[in-house]
């Protein structure tokens, strides 16, 4: 071959090199162009096969339908990612987009919140919704964007909480409950909660407590019955005392910085997204209070029905007395006791 002809094939060669590149150009700069999915990391201690668990699936199902691949959402339970109570830390921190806070998180920043850390407040899962999908909840939330810079997108009943005990002991009013050790998670908010029932508070983490029970560090614990269930509790335990103590609640919160970078169309998507995940929650939570009895009954458990007006008349007497009763908002309690 001579050098022209190797020249002009060299050319050729070249020239198709190009338009082949060429073509491949456009695709190249789209893939390029597509945004990355919006990062949204979940943290709870939920176990997986609890309801507050499993709604995260109904959040990020409830995503993929009305904004398809925009979101990356990663769902970390048992605490793997954020230890409990930590989540809001995490939050301010930018480490963590999502996660289902309690009153007693947000207490601890809003002191005016811990009025819902009170027992015999909430009184069952209706009183709970019109309460916070009303004025009281639009004016604290407001507080919680300002003091913790999250947003509360929506109210997820965790359950009413009952006693749940090692022993077999007779408990009918609060003195029977003198010197039982019973857990309660790590705050002064939830202590408070401990002892006001006449117990002994003795902090403890979620993830902690069923070992605490089988070895007999602890006496008792205190949740609401489908986590007792979920957490396994009842394979350590022999009472379940219905105190009916706290109507508790779970605020599906996200982090302003987050918050505030979406459209508004964007937004109306997450906050859908949450309610769907808490009426999931709420729903089949409260299915299975009514009649997860019937299940610890058949595992061997005792269900005891105490005194429950000596429980509420003691727990009430110590949140008046307390000091925390102090930052609640003047006219707050009588506002929620007369949400019909
Ligand atoms: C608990 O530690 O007893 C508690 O019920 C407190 C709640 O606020 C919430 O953190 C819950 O645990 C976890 O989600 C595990 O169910």
């Amino acid at each position: 071959m001579n050098t022209p002809t190797l020249l002009r094939r060299t050319l050729l060669g070249f020239a198709a090199t190009t338009a082949l590149m060429a073509a491949h150009v456009p695709a190249a700069l789209a893939q390029a162009a597509a945004p990355a999915p919006t990062l949204l990391r979940i943290s709870s201690p939920a176990v997986p096969d609890d309801w507050h668990g499993k709604m995260w699936g109904v959040f990020k199902e409830s995503l993929n339908k009305s904004a398809p691949a925009q979101y990356d959402v990663q769902i970390n339970l048992n605490g793997s990612l954020f230890k409990q109570g930590t989540e809001p830390a995490a939050m301010a921190r930018g480490n963590l987009e999502l996660a289902s806070i309690s009153a007693f998180d947000i207490a601890k920043l809003v002191p005016e919140f811990s009025i819902f850390t009170a027992g015999y407040v909430i009184r069952d899962p209706k009183h709970q919704q019109k309460v916070f999908n009303g004025p009281i909840g639009d004016e604290l939330f407001k507080l919680a964007s300002e003091k913790m810079d999250v947003t509360l997108l929506a109210t997820a009943y965790l359950g009413t909480r009952q006693l749940n005990l090692r022993d077999n002991r007779k408990v009918n009013i609060p003195a029977d409950l003198k010197g039982v050790k019973l857990r309660m998670p790590g705050s002064k908010e939830w202590l408070f909660l401990g002892d006001s029932l006449g117990a002994t508070a003795t902090p403890l983490a979620f993830g902690e407590v069923y070992m605490g029970l089988k070895t007999g560090t602890i006496d008792g614990q205190d949740n609401p019955l489908p986590t007792v269930r979920a957490a396994k509790f009842y394979e350590v335990t022999q009472q379940i005392v219905l105190t009916n103590h706290l109507v508790d609640s779970l605020f599906i919160a996200v982090s302003n910085k987050t918050w505030h970078s979406l459209s508004a169309t964007e937004q109306k998507h997450l906050k859908a997204a949450a309610q769907a995940a808490a009426k999931f929650n709420n729903d089949n939570r409260i299915q299975e209070e009514g009649q997860v009895l019937d299940f610890f009954k058949k595992q061997g458990l005792k269900v005891n029905k105490p005194d429950q007006a000596a429980f509420r008349k003691a727990v009430q007497t110590a949140y008046d007395t307390s000091e925390m009763a102090q930052n609640w908002p003047k006219g707050l309690i009588d506002r929620i006791n007369a949400t019909k």
